[in-house]
């Protein structure tokens, strides 16, 4: 059953989790073809998540800024195309969050290791605030923070499990939000490591 926490935020518990193995099977596939990466940010530091990406359009940050973009910097080539297992699980967890028709095309794929978090941040660099995001979690569980709308509201902390899918949408999409620092632990398919998926329309 679907759990609203704020107004057009839904968490599904363990959403994704018939089709972990799947999942993680094509994130094998797409960071062999686009490897996982620890970008920069415009500030110069790499981020402690790696990062890579599959869909028409593709989330980079460089010293030059965060931006959306068709090529794999590392490769010069095009991001791996969408996969059905993943359209298809954004596709019913939007509709099953009450927003119908999602169709992604771009699937940022996040992995983080003991000691990685994201700081506080807003997603604003898509082009449609009307668009859902939807996020998935595989593995180990980690701490995510939702803020408001504004940077000084302070976070609610919620923890998020294998299986587990968030989606964002209307008055919720552009509110603040991160994740904690992941703890050490052992997962059974993804040992070390938590993974996030967020799917969202760019374009
Ligand atoms: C993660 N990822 O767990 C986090 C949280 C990102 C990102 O924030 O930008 O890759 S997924 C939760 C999320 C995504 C988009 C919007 C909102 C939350 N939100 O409006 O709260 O790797
Ligand atoms: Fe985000």
């Amino acid at each position: 059953l679907p759990e609203i926490i704020a107004e057009g935020a839904v968490i599904l518990r363990r959403f994704a989790l018939d089709r972990a193995e799947r999942l993680l099977g094509v994130i094998g596939e797409v960071t062999e073809l686009a490897p996982l990466r620890r970008m920069k940010t415009p500030g110069g530091h790499a981020m402690s998540v790696a990062m890579s990406c599959c869909g028409e359009q593709g989330w980079v940050t460089d010293t030059r800024g965060y931006r959306y973009q068709s090529d794999d910097p590392l490769s010069g080539r095009p991001w791996p195309s969408m996969r059905d297992v993943f359209r298809t699980l954004a596709r019913e967890a939007a509709s099953a969050a009450g927003y119908e028709g999602f169709c992604p095309d771009a699937c940022l794929i996040n992995r983080y290791e003991p000691g990685a978090k994201m700081g506080l941040h807003q997603d604003r660099d898509e082009h449609d605030f009307k668009q859902p995001i939807v996020s998935v979690t595989l593995g180990l569980s980690q701490v995510f923070q939702f803020g408001g709308l504004r940077r000084n509201e302070r976070p609610v902390n919620i923890p998020l499990h294998h299986g587990d899918v968030v989606v964002w949408g209307g008055p919720a999409r552009l509110r603040y939000h991160g994740v904690l620092t992941l703890k050490a632990g052992d997962h059974p398919l993804t040992g070390p490591c938590r993974y996030n998926l967020t799917f969202r329309r760019a374009r």
